[in-house]
């Protein structure tokens, strides 16, 4: 892990390829002992519909949502505190940013093929001046980014396996969603799919 040069995205940082497949691996390993002690599920939105994408979380908070809106959680809905984040992630973001403090969530997002994520910008953490740190694993899916305002005009980038991005200053409270998964794109899961990491301060 060698944080070269980023590219720079409208304030997105894009370390394209900062992990190995090597290293890929053993996050990919770390986060499977995360999901089986805190199985992934799909929220419920507050207009009452499933989410496409499973989720489950990492670290003293864990993002939930149903009928009564979107927040952190300390627990899992079987009730269990949510694991810790590993150590393999969080030398992600020592590497990535010059942060005092270390993220209190993993969000785990596991896309299969017709998974998708919506624009929405990222408002349930206190504290904006801390970016958010995303980890792409497994198949390519087209980002898609835009302004502060939903009506700002949005470009889209295809991030890859072992990606890595970083989300502060203006671009923290940008739109973006992921409009669709190249399923079969990389061979790193064995049943293909996409699982993002993004790593929050939360309070
Ligand atoms: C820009 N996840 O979990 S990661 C999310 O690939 C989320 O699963 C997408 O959006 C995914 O909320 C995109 C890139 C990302 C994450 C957080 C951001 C972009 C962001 C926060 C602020 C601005
Ligand atoms: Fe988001």
């Amino acid at each position: 892990m060698d944080p070269v040069k980023p590219l720079n995205l409208r304030g997105f940082l894009i370390y394209k390829s900062l992990l190995s497949p090597a290293e890929q691996g053993v996050i990919l390993d770390d986060i499977r002992g995360v999901i089986k002690q805190a199985p992934l599920f799909s929220p419920i939105t507050a207009w009452g519909k499933p989410m496409s994408v499973g989720m489950s979380s990492a670290g003293r908070y864990g993002w939930y949502s149903d009928r009564s809106g979107y927040r952190y959680e300390r627990k899992h809905p079987n009730g269990t505190p949510w694991p810790a984040i590993p150590q393999s992630v969080m030398r992600i973001w020592s590497a990535v940013t010059d942060c005092a403090r270390a993220p209190d969530c993993c969000l785990i997002n596991h896309y299969t093929e017709k998974a998708r994520m919506g624009l929405h910008q990222d408002n349930d953490e206190q504290d904006f001046s801390f970016p958010v740190v995303s980890v792409s694993l497994g198949d390519e899916g087209l980002f898609r980014i835009g302004g502060t305002e939903r009506k700002d005009k949005t470009e889209s980038i295809w991030l890859s396996s072992g990606d890595v991005c970083v989300m502060g200053g203006s671009a923290r409270l940008a739109y973006h969603g992921i409009d669709r998964i190249r399923f079969g794109s990389s061979a790193l899961l064995r049943n293909n799919g996409r699982i993002n990491l993004t790593l929050r301060v939360v309070d």
